[in-house]
């Protein structure tokens, strides 16, 4: 498996460095851990082995580390420890190679952290009720390596958070790590290393995977950086080196903005598109045809996933702070949240054309994920629309291939099983997420009325169809 990275680049990146910034004192502590990751003896701690932490391990250990995956859940530390995953991304197979080999076990022992020379943080970063940034998983993870920090370690947080959050938060903390023998106050960039990396990971993405897709980096002082650039290339594709913690802390948050609220324009079009009576789905599709200039989003029925829905949260909030609003992610917010009310009155309309009530009406929901081909169910807008139709008197089931069990905010239910005739129970069927493997020509046969959140059914026309 090929990197792009020069090796001749790797050997001398970091001495040069250390030479320049001139620390005769502990110039040895980068020296010594460059050391190790270049000769794949630096011991890895990854904290949080959810969709983030455990490809991450695997990839290292493809690449000869050892890696220590620290986790609180002691359920997923017994499935990991046995050599099962339970992340989507990450086969079984892989996990029990490397635990054989030795080189991956899974620990809830945070004193061991201290065995560690290079440790990531990649824990949740959710919002709090108020709609706040809810830090405490990166608080808890940083005190743990606090109480076992010592000389010559490298931090690098990949969880998504505020620009400032590495600087502000995490480094005065490891700094006031008192574990050390004769010094006063830990230094950054000469007896620590501290940088932030965000994590890209696209949950079912079967094209690009931790290992090519380009790691952005920012270090706390240039030591930092360059050991932790060095770190990531011995098992990374590439490596985009900037210039602070701020800018690397930035870039995740431009991304998952720029597409919360490219993501808003389009629900809005397709608001306007009912208005104007045009097909929304039509207009994008050949908006599509432009080869540049444009990139395409669809509309849909909300926006799902711990990524995109939280992450511009925490800019806007960090902002408010400095007295600015920002108003594209406020907006985007809001015609978003607004969706799975749009896609309420779409059925309320379909059973309207039977002159049929919400209440008591019996309604399938196919598709609970928040995108299609995955498992998760966080934030995903079914659950908005699952409630509202129940609160409204309807009798609501769900059919979902990769979602046996849906037990989240006040919902419990189990997917029914596929039938071809599974439609033909129900006095309307909504789309919510698009699974390539649903016969969509088989519920189009059974079902009465069919609301259509996403299109899954374009290459039908009849007038059972109701779409977005
Ligand atoms: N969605 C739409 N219309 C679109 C695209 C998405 O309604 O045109 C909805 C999805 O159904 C979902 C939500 O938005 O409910 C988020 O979808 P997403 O495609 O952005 O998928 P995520 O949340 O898994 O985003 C991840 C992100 N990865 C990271 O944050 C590391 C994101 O940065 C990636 O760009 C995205 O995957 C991707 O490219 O697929």
């Amino acid at each position: 498996m090929s990197v792009e990275l020069d090796n001749v680049w790797r050997t001398h990146l970091v001495r040069a460095t250390c030479e320049t910034e001139a620390f005769p004192s502990n110039y040895g502590a980068g020296e010594r851990l460059q050391e190790k990751i270049l000769q794949k003896t630096a011991k890895i701690g990854i904290i949080g082995q959810g969709y983030v932490g455990l490809p991450l391990a695997i990839v290292f250990n493809r690449f000869d580390f050892s890696v220590l995956g620290f986790e609180k859940n002691v359920e997923k530390i017994k499935l990991l420890n046995e050599g099962v995953s339970y992340i989507q991304d990450v086969p079984s197979r892989d996990v029990e190679k490397y635990r054989k080999l030795g080189k991956f076990e899974a620990t809830s022992d945070f004193p061991r952290l201290k065995d560690c020379d290079v440790v990531i943080i990649c824990v949740p970063t959710p919002l709090a009720k108020t709609q706040d940034p809810d830090m405490s998983f990166i608080l808890s993870a940083v005190e743990s390596i606090a109480r076992n920090f010592r000389e010559g370690q490298l931090v690098i947080l990949e969880s998504t958070t505020y620009p400032g959050t590495t600087r502000e938060v995490v480094l005065p903390i490891l700094e006031a790590a008192q574990k050390q023998t004769n010094k006063q106050k830990l230094r950054v960039g000469r007896d620590f290393f501290l940088a932030f990396s965000p994590e890209r990971v696209d949950p079912g993405n079967k094209k690009y995977s931790v290992f090519n897709t380009p790691k952005v980096v920012g270090g706390v002082t240039s030591i930092c950086a360059d050991l932790a650039c060095l770190f990531y290339a011995q098992a990374l594709k590439q490596v985009v080196r900037v210039s602070s913690p701020e800018t690397a802390e930035m870039v995740k948050l431009l991304e998952n903005t720029f597409r919360a609220v490219n993501i808003g324009l389009v629900n809005e079009v397709a608001v306007m598109c009912e208005k104007l009576g045009i097909d929304c789905w039509e207009v994008i599709e050949a908006a599509a045809s432009k080869p540049f200039g444009y990139m395409p989003f669809y509309p849909g029925p909300g926006l799902g996933g711990h990524c995109i829905p939280i992450d511009p949260s925490y800019l806007s909030w960090k902002l408010r702070g400095l007295n600015y609003t920002a108003r594209f992610i406020e907006l985007a917010r809001e015609v978003n949240a607004s969706m799975p009310q749009f896609c309420i009155r779409k059925v309320i309309s379909a059973l309207n054309m039977d002159s049929t009530a919400v209440n008591g009406s019996r309604v399938l929901v196919l598709g609970v994920s928040y995108k299609k081909d995955i498992d998760d169910v966080r934030e995903s807008p079914a659950i908005d629309v699952i409630h509202e139709l129940e609160a409204m008197g309807a009798k609501v089931d769900y059919y979902d291939p990769f979602v046996a069990k849906l037990n989240y905010e006040g919902i419990q239910k189990a997917s029914k099983n596929w039938s071809d005739g599974l439609g033909s129970d129900y006095e309307c069927v909504v789309i919510i997420t698009d699974h390539t493997e649903v016969d969509y020509e088989a519920i189009l046969k059974s079902a009465k009325r069919i609301v259509d959140t996403r299109n899954a059914l374009k290459k039908f026309k009849h007038e059972k169809i109701v779409k977005l």
